[in-house]
């Protein structure tokens, strides 16, 4: 039965994996805020601070996840806050089609509007009924199960209204702008025309 779960190329570990590049960055809720800028409707940014990001409603997402290393981890229950209510907080210019998540650090991947709004894409505050442990990003973390779990960012600060679209921090470094695990989208090499930026 889990075997038909599995996009091709995956399989199951032993355990849970926990991966990043990089430290995993301190929490400081006094200054810690995230913000929704770049190609905003308004043209200003907007940002919540803590209290405020931890009080919009959350909703749970059962999903499993991808790496693009070949596990897979099955069955996870996060719990956030839907895209759809950033997008309602700091609406974007009707023209964008792209964003940019970014993390502490610098750390970023970039995402079509359209995954950003796919019914399974969640800023994360939950795993699992547990706030997320800080190696899994909290205070919160992007998931986008649908895709190679390196679009999932762990510690988000920003989402970057995007025109045009460009490529994040693995994006930059070989690997593919879609990343349909469905597809195999590993590496650059394989997009095809349209799939990456101009
Ligand atoms: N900020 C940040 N987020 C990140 C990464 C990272 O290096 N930095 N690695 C990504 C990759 S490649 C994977 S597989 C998942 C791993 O998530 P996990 O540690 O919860 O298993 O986080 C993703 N999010
Ligand atoms: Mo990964």
């Amino acid at each position: 039965m889990e075997q038909s779960r599995l996009p091709p190329g995956q399989y199951v570990p032993r355990g849970r994996p926990v991966i990043h590049y990089g430290r995993v960055p301190p929490f400081r809720p006094e200054s810690w805020d995230l913000s929704v800028f770049g190609a905003t409707a308004s043209g200003k940014e907007h940002r919540f601070t803590w209290p405020e990001f931890e009080s919009l409603p959350r909703k749970s997402v059962l999903a499993d996840f991808h790496c693009v290393t070949k596990f897979s981890l099955l069955g996870n229950e996060w719990r956030g806050v839907s895209p759809a209510t950033l997008i309602e907080a700091a609406p974007p210019d009707p023209g964008v089609r792209h964003v940019m998540i970014w993390a502490e650090y610098g750390y970023s991947a970039n995402l079509r509007m359209s995954d950003f709004t796919a019914p399974g894409t969640l800023f994360a505050l939950e795993l699992d009924d547990k706030p997320l442990s800080l190696d899994r990003g909290f205070p919160v973390r992007a998931v986008v199960p649908h895709l190679y779990a390196w679009k999932s960012v762990k510690w988000v600060r920003a989402v970057e209204y995007l025109l045009e679209d460009r490529r994040g921090f693995w994006e930059e470094r070989g690997y593919h702008n879609v990343a349909d695990p469905w597809r195999e989208q590993r590496y650059s090499h394989q997009e095809e025309p349209g799939e990456g930026p101009p």
